[in-house]
């Protein structure tokens, strides 16, 4: 079973006015989807809005939705997940805001989907639950089905402990996931930040990566970076109708010899305002023309209804219009800015168009877009310039590295990456190209559910415990 804060589908409406489900694209849902069949899973979540569903099927997937109201989409998940934990979580990037209404909300809500799984859940099932809407399910989970084996796997980073700290309900969030048998995290600094945490905070006995617990169970925390479907998205790619819409996205923007490009939800971690101010800077200082340069930037729509977000898109907007009427010549605009979202073979066609991808976020779980152009890069060119604060620097090594908040150190990257020998991009781009070949969705899918059902088997006999316990 996997509960979720949004099921993998949306509510479309066809030109005659009705109303069906649709998959929704990402590759988590094609990961866990085997899972799902393979063990008769059903998926519990949001279906998104307010309106209520009975469960059902779309392409054989059970899904069960969940629903909302007004107050707690307001409460839950614009306010207590995406205004107090989502920027608490990414380095206080922006002012995490404290609402004890929001919190007795997401108390409430997180009870729901636990109530919800424990009434689904068979007998002895295996339960993975996900992201940061939800750390209390494990614990409410446990409560209900002792018989469970739970997992629980965190998106997004888990902060050092003096960030968490400023948290009310901190132990509350500790303890939630605790119900976990096995906890999962993008990286191991992260798993690290939440053992010192239960340690210090909580007051339990650790040893590296396990957590014990006074009722004699163990919880595993540990590192397990999620990926991409990196064999499908190479041959999407390398299909004729891309190759053609690529060129074709070449030719519309006048075939400039090199085009940089961004792609992100419209979020103030992702860093579109700096980066686009260091290619502005790079086109006035001279080293750059708008002849030879273009920045296109997707901004894929975002949480319009948060203040924060609303006011981001004013400002990155503000700038683009400013760099464009400083610096762009007519039919030769410096920055392409395009506030919408694309099906996947325009991503595919957009990655294959680009020279320089530009991901820069002053802090990312991953950052799946760092992985997906990568892989749709399959003659072995193109450069990845890549923020250290993503978490998918770790694995993307050979990409031009950068520290988003130095903006003199942006504007070196960019160019070295612009100026790169066509050997130098092929040795990196070869590099990183294997790295995600082995290291995709799938196994990452796989590495999880076998360590949770393995941990699962043995949590009685085989943890020995550390002789300091008393
Ligand atoms: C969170 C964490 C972590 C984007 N625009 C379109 C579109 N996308 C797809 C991309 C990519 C995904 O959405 C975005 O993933 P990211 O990883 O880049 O970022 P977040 O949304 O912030 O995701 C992140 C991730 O969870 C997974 O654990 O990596 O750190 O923040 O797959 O391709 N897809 C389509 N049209 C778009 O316009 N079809």
């Amino acid at each position: 079973m996997i509960v979720a804060n949004r099921l993998p589908v949306d509510r479309v409406t066809d030109a005659r006015g009705r109303s069906t489900w649709r998959r929704s694209p990402g590759g988590l849902v094609s990961a866990i989807e085997p899972v799902m069949r393979a063990h008769d899973g059903v998926w519990i979540g949001w279906p998104g809005g307010t309106q209520k569903f009975k469960p059902f099927k779309v392409d054989g997937l059970d899904l069960v939705p969940l629903a909302m109201s007004a107050e707690e989409i307001e409460e839950h998940y614009e306010g207590f997940s995406n205004g107090t934990l989502w920027p608490l979580y990414h380095d206080v990037v922006a002012k995490p805001e404290f609402h004890r209404e929001w919190w007795d909300t997401y108390v409430r809500v997180n009870r729901r989907f636990a109530e919800r799984a424990a009434e689904l859940a068979a007998e002895g099932a295996t339960v993975w639950v996900h992201d940061y809407q939800l750390q209390l399910v494990p614990q409410m989970l446990r409560e209900l089905r002792p018989d469970l084996r739970i997992g629980f796997y965190l998106h997004i980073p888990f902060p050092p402990a003096e960030l968490f700290q400023q948290l009310p309900w901190r132990r509350q969030i500790l303890e939630g996931l605790l119900g976990a048998d096995l906890v999962g995290f993008q990286l191991p600094g992260a798993a690290q930040n939440f053992i010192r945490l239960v340690r210090q905070r909580v007051g339990h006995k650790t040893h590296r990566d396990l957590v014990y617990l006074p009722d004699g169970r163990t919880v595993r925390a540990a590192a397990f970076p999620i990926s991409i479907d990196a064999g499908g998205f190479a041959e999407l790619a390398a299909s004729d109708a891309v190759a053609e819409r690529a060129a074709a996205i070449r030719e519309a923007l006048g075939n400039p010899r090199r085009i940089f490009l961004g792609i992100d939800r419209l979020d103030y971690t992702k860093g579109i305002y700096a980066r686009l101010r260091a290619f502005g800077e790079l086109i006035s200082d001279g080293a750059l023309t708008v002849e030879d340069a273009v920045f296109v930037q997707v901004a894929v729509p975002s949480r319009e209804r948060v203040e924060h977000y609303r006011n981001l898109r004013d400002d990155i907007e503000r700038l683009v219009g400013r760099i464009n009427g400083d610096l762009g010549r007519i039919g030769r605009p410096a920055v392409s800015y395009l506030h919408t979202s694309y099906p996947r073979e325009e991503m595919a066609a957009l990655y294959r168009a680009a020279d320089i991808m530009v991901v820069t976020p002053y802090r990312d779980g991953m950052n799946l877009v760092a992985k997906e152009y990568v892989a749709c890069r399959t003659d072995e060119d193109g450069a990845l310039v890549l923020s250290e604060f993503a978490g998918a620097a770790d694995e993307l090594r050979q990409a031009w590295l950068v520290n988003p908040y130095d903006m003199n150190g942006m504007k070196a990257a960019l160019l070295e990456a612009y100026h790169a020998e066509p050997k130098e991009l092929s040795r990196r781009m070869r590099a990183m190209r294997k790295q995600i070949a082995q290291h995709d969705v799938k196994a990452w899918a796989d590495s999880f559910m076998t360590e949770l059902e393995d941990d699962a088997a043995h949590s009685h006999s085989k943890t020995v415990r550390p002789a300091t316990r008393s």
